[in-house]
């Protein structure tokens, strides 16, 4: 299980939605995971935000070496 954090401009719960559970479970026999990020859509004039989501040191595992993710969310508006 892998802890995370997020930061960032984007807002969360506004701008966007982390789906995956925090901590993150990796699926037995598994060495990797995926972190479901939608995204919110709206009708308001914006720059480009960016979501940060930062792995934290795991339980009964070794992370690899990149750890931070940027995410940036083009406005469409
Ligand atoms: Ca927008």
């Amino acid at each position: 299980m892998v802890p995370y954090a997020q930061g960032g401009s984007a807002t969360d719960q506004i701008d966007y939605r982390v789906e995956s559970t925090n901590p993150l479970v990796t699926p037995a026999g598994e060495s990797s995971a995926s972190l479901l990020v939608t995204i919110a859509h709206d009708t308001v004039l914006e720059p480009n935000e960016a979501v940060v989501l930062t792995l934290q040191p795991p339980a009964n595992a070794v992370l690899g070496t990149q750890m931070e993710h940027t995410l940036t969310i083009l406005d469409d508006d």
